[in-house]
């Protein structure tokens, strides 16, 4: 039988039963993908059970976009982002459908392993870090607070690099995610469209005498979108995160085929299709390459006409309640161009008046940023701009000449306000600013944390603040407990769930219940118990992948996050070096096994970041293999850091590194999934420690190094002089020295010297030790030693562990997005 007949039948289509479960799963094996059992790879099995999830999702998708269409009081908030890290996606659907008990019956009685068939997907890697794994945890909470939302971005052929280690460098490898197939995404034929590049504008008069003005020439390509179905946990929502193609207009468009330029139509095929073909791998960097300028403007223009097409299928041309029924969230300046980009279609696709139209643009965006490092800042060069998107310029001129015009009626004359604000830079290349372009074109301009956001206010954004400081607000980011917690930490989960019920996978300020625990050494124990187990399945993942033996009972301190300077990845490799010398000064000094754990991947363009990858896998080589210290301490650096090794990584860690120059971290997410999984961190005063530091209480976080303010005061001053402190402190100098003679590198024993010139005199115009490491260094070494002494005493440091578990439900993704709904979006729950 058809086994597409047979999914007419809604109860088998939608059964949770373990025998219909079985059933659809041998039909989909064999029906839909034409395999029998014996013949059958892993491959095909993990596609088949997903598709028997998908089944299950697609019955509430149809059901869920069905309702947001037939209620006329919903009101859509779209997230528009360059990024989405998110990672594998069958057992996080499994969970939220609440079909896990179900499925692993159903597997086991087939003779396969669920969590075996869970590991043959790939992550969707199309994100680098922080900034896009932040925005599918918003995708997850949206869902699952039943809020109608929508993610908007790019469906990258190749997501992030895969990161080999050769010879202790790092080696990219490109990320063909899709070549196998993705069960997950629905190809929208009928919801492609046409984005515009290039060409001229020019203007017409209308039949009333008007002047229009519309963009000609253009060199078109299409935007085919893909549907990932995003599943609310236990409830009926499943929402659309939409990710667009670029595909040649030739395949679509056969009449306008150039049949006499067949070999310039081919070519354009290729520059077509390059627009998705990869994501850049820079976190927190700007690069301002031309294709990147195509990335943005290609998803945000498809995005944009998409979200008009359906506000018109509703409600028509009314456009004065636009503003009412959608709103849309910039994740940082790269889809910026929506701006400009709805000013146009209003304006010129649609013929508002321009106060009509900004009027509404405005109050449609919202921006958040993340970031106040400098060179994270988008610019474009006005000539690019001019070229690539000559109308969008236009309008970008004709919003800040009316801008600036209304900011000198306030401060007459004063210019250094005017040049701060405009969106244009002058100089030598003049540049448009996207940040400026995002906080005039939005009603709403917020920060990631406390701290971030009152940087945002004093310093990065100050002349904004002052005309507009109602737009300002701070949004505290956070992570989806289902995947950070649920999913990643099963026996975690169980023990919580066994001790204070399970409402904590909907509402995570529930695990201050556990804070009665604190105290109970037959609770505690238990506690332990569920951490070894996870250290030993790190462990094993270690000695299979790496073959390094690490012992389960050292202390597991982790630094696992993207590779930056400012992130001082460096700082905790000198703590290594400072207590590899002095056990090599005295071996029997009394350390605690401890074993380091890193994992990193550095931009493929960032020298020093992969000289800093090198060293420590130089460190590592050194350290492990020296007989006299090897059983106190171990470093391992896993390779291809990813959301899935951070599933496996972050259960096992005891000690959380956060150890960022106070003032550049926006807000970090990783340190919030750490204390959520009974991690300690050590950290400095920045980005969201700071309120992580509140929530579990000072003694149960180690906290050092100088303070945001300290660091901007000592920068100002230009008192700070890394290499006095080199001279003065015997460790450090010690340190610094190994690192620059070559110890850790006989075979090259230069290799190193740059990292020595550039914390001690600055490298290529950058200041000595710009972030600030020496400075910080021996109030690190003391925390440090600290978490040497306590870890020794079980149950004081279980107790700190627990209470760290129990303090951070405010860092639920679910707490930030209900904030941002009530606060910016004004959207309702269906
Ligand atoms: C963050 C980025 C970022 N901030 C540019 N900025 C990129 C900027 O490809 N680019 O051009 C990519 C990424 N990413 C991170 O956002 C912050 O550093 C973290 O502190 C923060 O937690 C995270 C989410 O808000
Ligand atoms: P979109 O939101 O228009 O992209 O469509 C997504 C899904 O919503 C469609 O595949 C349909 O299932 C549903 N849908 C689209 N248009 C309508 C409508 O007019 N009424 C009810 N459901 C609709």
């Amino acid at each position: 039988m058809d086994v597409s007949k047979k999914l007419k039948d809604e109860k088998y289509r939608t059964s949770k039963k373990v025998k219909d479960l079985k059933e659809n799963f041998i039909d989909h094996l064999n029906l839909t993908l034409g395999k029998d059992f014996k013949n059958a790879t892993m491959w095909d099995k993990f596609f088949a059970l997903s598709l028997v999830v998908k089944d299950r999702v697609l019955e509430r998708w149809l059901k869920t976009q069905k309702k947001y269409y037939e209620s006329n009081d919903v009101k859509r908030v779209y997230y528009l982002s360059i990024e989405f890290l998110m990672g594998r996606l069958l057992y996080n659907n499994i969970l939220n459908l609440k079909i896990d008990k179900e499925i692993k019956k159903a597997m086991d009685e087939i003779g396969l392993s669920l969590d075996e068939l869970s590991e043959i997907e790939p992550d969707a890697g199309l994100g680098n870090g922080g900034l896009g794994r932040l925005a599918a945890c918003f995708l997850d909470s949206i869902a699952t607070l039943s809020y109608p939302g929508y993610g908007y971005g790019i469906r990258y052929e190749y997501g992030i690099f895969k990161q080999l280690i050769k010879d202790g460098f790092q080696v990219e490898v490109p990320d063909d995610w899709l070549k196998n197939g993705n069960p997950w995404e629905i190809e929208r034929k009928d919801r492609a469209v046409k984005v515009k590049f290039f060409g001229r504008t020019e203007s017409y008069k209308d039949k009333e005498g008007n002047t229009r003005f519309r963009w000609v020439d253009t060199y078109d390509v299409i935007a085919l979108p893909y549907d990932t179905p995003v599943v609310g946990y236990g409830n009926d929502v499943a929402n659309t995160l939409r990710l667009w193609s670029a595909k040649p207009i030739t395949e679509f468009d056969f009449d306008n085929f150039q049949k006499g330029n067949y070999v310039k139509a081919v070519e354009s095929q290729a520059i077509a299709g390059a627009i998705s073909k990869v994501l850049y791998p820079n976190d927190a960097f700007y690069a301002g390459r031309e294709l990147r300028l195509k990335q943005e403007y290609f998803f945000v223009s498809a995005s944009i006409q998409d979200i008009i097409r359906r506000f018109k299928a509703q409600f028509g041309n009314n456009f004065d309640i636009f503003p009412e029924k959608n709103v849309i969230q910039l994740n940082d300046t790269h889809p910026a161009l929506a701006i400009p980009e709805l000013m146009r279609i209003l304006v010129d696709e649609e013929f508002l008046p321009w106060e009509k139209a900004w009027e509404i643009t405005t109050k449609t965006f919202a921006y958040t940023n993340h970031t106040v490092m400098p060179e994270a800042l988008e610019k474009w060069e006005v000539h690019l701009l001019e070229r690539l998107l000559p109308r969008h310029l236009e309008i970008m001129y004709e919003i800040n000449a009316r801008f600036l015009d209304n900011v000198s009626k306030y401060y007459p004359g004063n210019v250094e306000k005017i040049r701060n604000v405009s969106i244009f830079e002058e100089g030598h290349v003049k540049q448009a600013r996207m940040a400026n372009l995002s906080v005039v074109g939005s009603f709403s301009v917020n920060g990631v944390s406390k701290l971030h956001t009152d940087i945002l206010k004093e310093r990065v954004f100050k002349d904004f603040y002052d005309i507009w400081p109602e737009k300002f607000n701070n949004k505290t980011n956070g992570i989806t407990q289902r995947r950070w917690l649920l999913q990643s930490n099963p026996e975690l989960s169980r023990l919580i769930t066994d001790t204070i019920g399970d409402e904590w996978i909907v509402n995570l300020d529930h695990l201050k219940n556990l804070e009665k625990y604190a105290d109970d050494k037959v609770f505690l124990n238990e506690f332990y118990k569920v951490k070894q187990n996870n250290k030993i399945r790190l462990s094993n993942y270690i000695k299979k992948e790496l073959n390094i033996d690490v012992d389960p009972d050292s202390i597991f301190d982790v630094q696992v996050k993207r590779l930056h300077e400012y992130k001082r990845q460096l700082l905790n490799v000198m703590h290594i070096i400072y207590l590899y010398q002095t056990l090599k000064e005295n071996p029997e000094q009394d350390i605690y096994p401890r074993t380091f754990i890193f994992g990193a991947k550095a931009a493929p363009g960032y020298r020093m970041a992969k000289l800093i990858i090198k060293l420590i896998n130089s460190v590592a080589d050194v350290i492990n293999n020296d007989k006299e210290i090897a059983d106190k301490i171990k470093v391992v650096f896993v390779p291809n850091y990813n959301v899935s090794l951070a599933e496996i990584i972050i259960p096992a860690a005891n000690v959380s590194e956060q150890i960022s120059t106070a003032g550049k971290e926006a807000s970090g997410t990783g340190n919030m999934k750490f204390a959520l999984n009974g991690a300690l961190t050590i950290g400095t005063l920045d980005g969201a420690n700071i309120e992580i530091k509140e929530c579990v209480g000072d003694e149960n976080i180690f906290i050092f190094g100088l303070t945001a303010e300290q660091v901007a005061k000592l920068k100002e001053s230009r008192l700070y002089n890394p290499y006095e402190i080199y001279l003065r402190n015997e460790n450090i100098r010690k340190i610094l020295d190994a690192i620059n003679n070559g110890y850790f590198n006989k075979k090259d024993p230069d290799l190193f010297k740059d990292i020595f010139q550039s914390l001690l005199f600055g490298l290529n115009g950058a200041q000595a030790d710009e972030y600030m490491l020496l400075a910080d260094f021996d109030s690190y070494k003391t925390r440090h030693k600290e978490i040497d002494f306590i870890y020794r005493d079980k149950y004081r440091w279980n107790k700190k562990a627990l209470l760290n578990v129990a303090r951070v439900g405010m860092f639920s993704s679910d707490r930030t997005i209900r904030e941002y709904a009530k606060d910016i979006w004004k959207v309702k729950s269906i």
